[in-house]
């Protein structure tokens, strides 16, 4: 940072302060709410994400560098390099992490960086393992909570070659194999797993929309992946809970989706918007921490799609979670007359407008809507339905046109601040509200690779400049570090 920017910061700082204050007074009027020692917070990212150096360090080539090379499938041609350079850069990040005091990193391991070919028989890349180690012992030596997370969408590409990787049952002792490597390696220090990411977006965007990779578009594959991915948490649950017992630490699957509103009194807009939250929700969630199968309504819906489980798959998957991990963003007003749409579950009628009124401030992403209101509701929904404990791994934002702005302006980032302590705020409410909460990570420690977005899309607390690589913090790291400060 240069010493204008020093200076400019520094007053943003104390404005930072005060916004803190009035956000405080706004809620002073409800009992007071401490988060308590164990409560855990921090910022996430994804090894793909930031990275880079994706040729070296004897990583092997993933889905993504193969569906990015054409240059068609994400803005401006972008790839994995150079990411954030974080392959490199890591103890810089971390320290800024504990600069902002947050107690807990969460990032993800490259499969292809630990197997470069990915499978149960294939080298394992000892060079990768080290770097992890350094990574995790960073973290660590920062007095920081590492949360690993194993798979963060980037599959060995050689998996996808010898038999199409998620769509193939194979992938599951594939799988099996890279965990216990991870376990074996840095389960003395690792107390935090995540198996999976979002499997749904995964389903759904890489296996029905087609804007990630492989990049299909087929609603029988994609329910195919979805019985794979499934089975593959499980017997990462299993394995950890019998091999690696001693180590004492935690594992769950990050779920992803978003509130949706019945934007009518109608049982119909009732309906279809419990039809949407099944739809995104209950696919994986119903399966693992309820009933060991997939929602009513999605059996009824999509019978002829589904890829079903067996009565001894059923009792093998649930209850293989110590917790729910959530992943959440935004929501969705929902109407009684798009019954036709839910047949998919994937391209719902995504309103943000009830009644005339906008119900979210827009994003740079057209997906993406502050709207804090639903994410009170779906914690409250999600531990009413599922009672497990809930972490909740990613929230953030892209602010608007971000990109286009000099830097000194677009790290006064008030949008990502005012959409961090609303949401903050609903999980303050919805904690009283019963929900047992125990960990926020903010969506992303720094700017990064949005995937089909690119570099364009920016979610970071920190700012990156992607062509000298400097980081410097936003003012939403300030306004972090304060709240957490008045709530810790
Ligand atoms: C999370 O994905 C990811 O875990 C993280 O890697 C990512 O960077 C972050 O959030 C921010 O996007 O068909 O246009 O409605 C969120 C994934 C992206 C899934 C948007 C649903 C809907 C796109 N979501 N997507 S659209």
């Amino acid at each position: 940072m240069n010493a204008a920017n020093a200076a400019a910061f520094l007053a943003l700082l104390c404005l930072a302060a005060a916004s803190t204050l009035s956000s405080i007074s706004s809620i002073s009027s409800r009992a007071p709410h401490k988060l308590g020692d164990n409560f855990i917070w921090g910022a996430a990212s994804a090894a793909y994400q930031i990275e880079g150096n994706t040729k070296g360090g004897g990583r092997g080539p993933s889905i993504w560098d193969k569906f990015f090379a054409d240059g068609k499938h994400s803005v401006d041609g972008a790839t994995g390099d150079p990411g954030t350079d974080s392959y490199h850069r890591y103890a810089e990040d971390i320290a800024l992490l504990k600069s902002y005091g947050a107690n807990a990193y969460r990032f993800s391991i490259a499969w292809p960086r630990i197997v470069p070919r990915g499978g149960r028989n294939s080298p394992v890349n000892r060079e990768g393992i080290a770097y992890y180690n350094r990574l995790i012992n960073e973290v660590i030596k920062q007095g920081m909570t590492p949360f690993v997370t194993i798979y963060h969408w980037d599959a060995p590409q050689a998996l996808e070659d010898k038999y199409g990787s998620w769509l193939s049952e194979t992938i599951v002792d594939d799988f099996e194999h890279y965990a216990r490597i991870l376990f074996t390696e840095f389960g003395d220090r690792v107390k935090h797993w995540i198996t999976l990411n979002e499997p749904l977006t995964i389903s759904a965007e890489a296996y029905v929309v087609g804007i990630f990779a492989p990049g299909h578009t087929d609603l029988t594959e994609s329910y195919k992946v979805a019985k794979n991915q499934i089975m593959a948490h499980a017997r990462t649950y299993h394995l950890y809970k019998t091999e690696f017992a001693a180590q004492k630490g935690v594992i769950g699957i990050t779920l992803n989706g978003n509130w949706f509103e019945p934007a009518e009194n109608t049982a119909h807009a009732r309906e279809n918007a419990q039809v949407m939250l099944d739809f995104q929700w209950g696919l994986y969630a119903d399966p693992i921490y309820k009933t060991g199968n997939y929602p009513k309504s999605m059996q009824e819906r999509n019978w002829e799609y589904l890829s079903w489980f067996t009565p001894q798959e059923s009792e093998y998957i649930l209850h293989t979670a110590d917790f729910m991990g959530m992943n959440a963003y935004t929501s969705s007003a929902v109407y009684g007359n798009v019954s036709s749409n839910p047949s998919t579950g994937y391209t719902y009628s995504s309103f943000n407008f009830m009644n005339g009124t906008m119900v979210g401030g827009e994003s740079n992403e057209g997906w993406l809507w502050d709207a804090p209101w639903g994410f009170e509701k779906l914690l409250v929904y999600l531990w009413e339905t599922y009672h497990y404990p809930i972490y909740i791994t990613e929230n953030g934002f892209s602010v608007k046109d971000e990109n286009k702005k000099p830097l000194n302006d677009l790290i006064q980032d008030w949008d990502r601040v005012n959409y961090h302590d609303g949401y903050l705020n609903a999980m303050l409410n919805a904690m009283q509200r019963g929900a047992d909460i125990r960990s926020y990570f903010a969506w992303a420690i720094t700017d990064n690779l949005e995937w089909a977005s690119g570099y364009s899309s920016r979610f970071g607390i920190t700012h990156v400049d992607f062509d000298t690589l400097v980081r410097t913090p936003k003012m939403s790291s300030q306004f972090l570090q304060q709240w957490f400060k008045w709530h810790w």
